[in-house]
Protein backbone atom coordinates (compact mmCIF):
# COMPACT_ATOMS: atom_id res chain seq x y z
CA UNK A 1 0.00 0.00 0.00
CA UNK A 2 1.40 2.85 -0.67
CA UNK A 3 0.50 6.48 1.55
CA UNK A 4 2.35 9.26 2.39
CA UNK A 5 2.75 8.82 6.17
CA UNK A 6 3.83 10.73 8.55
CA UNK A 7 5.76 9.56 11.77
CA UNK A 8 5.58 11.61 14.96
CA UNK A 9 6.82 10.89 18.39
CA UNK A 10 4.41 10.86 21.04
CA UNK A 11 6.12 10.47 25.08
CA UNK A 12 3.37 10.19 28.00
CA UNK A 13 5.21 12.07 30.91
CA UNK A 14 5.59 11.30 34.27
CA UNK A 15 2.68 13.20 35.48
CA UNK A 16 0.38 10.84 33.05
CA UNK A 17 2.33 7.82 33.61
CA UNK A 18 1.53 8.02 37.50
CA UNK A 19 -2.34 8.63 36.87
CA UNK A 20 -2.65 5.67 35.48
CA UNK A 21 -3.35 7.29 31.82
CA UNK A 22 -1.32 5.19 29.80
CA UNK A 23 -4.02 3.37 28.41
CA UNK A 24 -6.01 6.40 27.64
CA UNK A 25 -3.43 8.21 25.29
CA UNK A 26 -2.92 4.66 23.65
CA UNK A 27 -6.63 4.32 23.27
CA UNK A 28 -7.03 7.81 22.21
CA UNK A 29 -4.25 7.52 18.93
CA UNK A 30 -5.53 4.17 18.49
CA UNK A 31 -9.33 5.25 18.47
CA UNK A 32 -8.13 8.41 16.13
CA UNK A 33 -6.56 5.42 13.02
CA UNK A 34 -3.06 6.13 14.14
CA UNK A 35 -0.66 3.11 13.80
CA UNK A 36 1.87 2.45 16.78
CA UNK A 37 4.95 1.34 15.14
CA UNK A 38 7.57 1.78 18.49
CA UNK A 39 7.38 1.91 22.29
CA UNK A 40 10.26 2.25 25.07
CA UNK A 41 8.51 3.04 28.85
CA UNK A 42 11.89 4.20 30.15
CA UNK A 43 13.35 6.71 32.59
CA UNK A 44 15.66 9.36 30.96
CA UNK A 45 18.64 10.64 32.68
CA UNK A 46 19.26 14.59 33.19
CA UNK A 47 21.50 14.39 29.90
CA UNK A 48 19.31 12.96 27.03
CA UNK A 49 16.43 15.09 28.92
CA UNK A 50 18.72 18.26 28.18
CA UNK A 51 18.99 16.87 24.23
CA UNK A 52 15.19 16.13 23.75
CA UNK A 53 14.34 20.11 25.35
CA UNK A 54 17.61 21.67 24.04
CA UNK A 55 15.33 23.83 21.68
CA UNK A 56 14.04 25.41 25.53
CA UNK A 57 17.31 25.77 27.19
CA UNK A 58 17.25 29.06 28.71
CA UNK A 59 13.84 30.37 28.97
CA UNK A 60 12.42 30.71 32.23
CA UNK A 61 10.62 27.36 32.47
CA UNK A 62 13.71 25.42 31.27
CA UNK A 63 15.37 23.79 34.76
CA UNK A 64 11.36 22.75 35.65
CA UNK A 65 10.91 21.28 32.73
CA UNK A 66 14.14 19.17 33.07
CA UNK A 67 13.11 18.20 36.50
CA UNK A 68 9.16 17.10 35.27
CA UNK A 69 10.58 14.84 32.99
CA UNK A 70 13.44 13.36 34.69
CA UNK A 71 10.92 13.00 37.78
CA UNK A 72 9.82 9.52 36.78
CA UNK A 73 9.14 6.95 33.82
CA UNK A 74 8.22 8.09 30.57
CA UNK A 75 5.89 5.83 28.07
CA UNK A 76 7.85 7.10 24.33
CA UNK A 77 6.35 5.97 21.47
CA UNK A 78 6.22 6.54 17.37
CA UNK A 79 2.88 6.91 16.04
CA UNK A 80 2.36 6.99 12.51
CA UNK A 81 -0.27 7.50 10.03
CA UNK A 82 -1.20 10.79 7.48
CA UNK A 83 -0.82 13.50 8.62
CA UNK A 84 -0.08 12.23 12.33
CA UNK A 85 2.16 15.22 13.68
CA UNK A 86 -0.69 17.19 13.29
CA UNK A 87 -3.40 14.98 13.87
CA UNK A 88 -1.36 13.72 17.70
CA UNK A 89 -0.97 17.50 18.67
CA UNK A 90 -4.65 18.04 17.87
CA UNK A 91 -5.19 15.01 20.01
CA UNK A 92 -3.15 16.12 22.70
CA UNK A 93 -4.74 19.50 22.80
CA UNK A 94 -2.51 23.01 23.19
CA UNK A 95 0.40 23.13 25.48
CA UNK A 96 -1.20 25.54 28.31
CA UNK A 97 -4.65 22.86 29.59
CA UNK A 98 -6.53 25.80 30.00
CA UNK A 99 -6.48 26.58 26.34
CA UNK A 100 -6.58 23.11 24.85
CA UNK A 101 -9.81 22.31 23.16
CA UNK A 102 -12.84 20.72 24.82
CA UNK A 103 -12.11 16.64 24.08
CA UNK A 104 -8.54 17.27 23.64
CA UNK A 105 -6.25 15.34 26.38
CA UNK A 106 -4.70 18.25 27.77
CA UNK A 107 -8.75 19.47 28.47
CA UNK A 108 -9.88 16.64 29.10
CA UNK A 109 -7.05 15.54 32.36
CA UNK A 110 -5.31 18.73 33.07
CA UNK A 111 -4.79 22.08 34.27
CA UNK A 112 -1.55 23.23 34.53
CA UNK A 113 1.43 23.71 31.46
CA UNK A 114 3.76 22.50 33.74
CA UNK A 115 1.92 18.83 34.08
CA UNK A 116 0.50 18.66 30.47
CA UNK A 117 1.03 14.90 30.40
CA UNK A 118 2.15 14.33 26.91
CA UNK A 119 4.28 15.48 24.46
CA UNK A 120 4.21 15.46 20.55
CA UNK A 121 6.70 16.31 18.13
CA UNK A 122 5.47 19.48 16.13
CA UNK A 123 6.86 19.83 13.05
CA UNK A 124 8.43 16.76 10.50
CA UNK A 125 12.03 18.10 11.23
CA UNK A 126 11.46 17.48 14.67
CA UNK A 127 9.50 14.64 14.45
CA UNK A 128 12.16 13.28 12.55
CA UNK A 129 15.36 14.54 15.24
CA UNK A 130 12.96 13.53 18.12
CA UNK A 131 12.43 10.01 16.23
CA UNK A 132 15.75 9.16 16.13
CA UNK A 133 17.09 10.68 19.10
CA UNK A 134 14.61 8.02 21.40
CA UNK A 135 14.29 5.23 19.11
CA UNK A 136 17.01 2.94 16.68
CA UNK A 137 15.41 2.80 13.43
CA UNK A 138 15.45 -1.23 14.21
CA UNK A 139 12.98 -0.83 16.76
CA UNK A 140 10.69 0.60 14.87
CA UNK A 141 8.43 -2.01 13.40
CA UNK A 142 7.31 -2.07 9.90
CA UNK A 143 3.52 -3.71 9.52
CA UNK A 144 0.29 -3.68 7.84
CA UNK A 145 -2.80 -3.51 9.75
CA UNK A 146 -5.69 -5.21 8.61
CA UNK A 147 -7.74 -2.13 8.97
CA UNK A 148 -5.21 0.07 7.44
CA UNK A 149 -7.36 0.11 4.27
CA UNK A 150 -10.88 1.49 6.45
CA UNK A 151 -9.03 4.11 8.17
CA UNK A 152 -6.01 5.72 5.25
CA UNK A 153 -7.77 6.68 2.49
CA UNK A 154 -5.01 6.22 -0.29
P1 LIG B 1 4.44 21.45 23.57
O1 LIG B 1 4.77 20.44 24.63
O2 LIG B 1 2.95 21.65 23.44
O3 LIG B 1 5.11 21.18 22.25
P2 LIG B 1 6.44 23.54 23.95
O4 LIG B 1 7.32 22.75 23.03
O5 LIG B 1 6.25 24.98 23.66
O6 LIG B 1 4.98 22.86 24.08
O7 LIG B 1 7.02 23.42 25.43
C1 LIG B 1 7.54 22.20 25.90
C2 LIG B 1 7.06 21.98 27.31
O8 LIG B 1 7.61 23.01 28.14
C3 LIG B 1 5.56 22.07 27.51
O9 LIG B 1 4.91 20.86 27.23
C4 LIG B 1 5.47 22.46 28.94
C5 LIG B 1 6.66 23.37 29.14
N1 LIG B 1 6.31 24.78 28.93
C6 LIG B 1 6.11 25.41 27.76
N2 LIG B 1 5.78 26.71 27.94
C7 LIG B 1 5.75 26.89 29.28
C8 LIG B 1 5.48 28.00 30.11
N3 LIG B 1 5.17 29.19 29.60
N4 LIG B 1 5.54 27.82 31.46
C9 LIG B 1 5.87 26.62 31.98
N5 LIG B 1 6.16 25.51 31.25
C10 LIG B 1 6.10 25.66 29.91
MG1 LIG C 1 7.11 21.18 21.75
Amino acid sequence: MEVDLEQTLVLIKPDGVQRGLIGEVIHRLENRGLRLVGANFQQIAKDFAELHYAVHKGKPFYDGLIDYITSGPVMAMVWEGPNAILAVRQTMGATKPTEAAPGSLRHDFALEVGRNLTHASDSSETARAEIDLWFRADDLVKWDRDIDHWVFEA
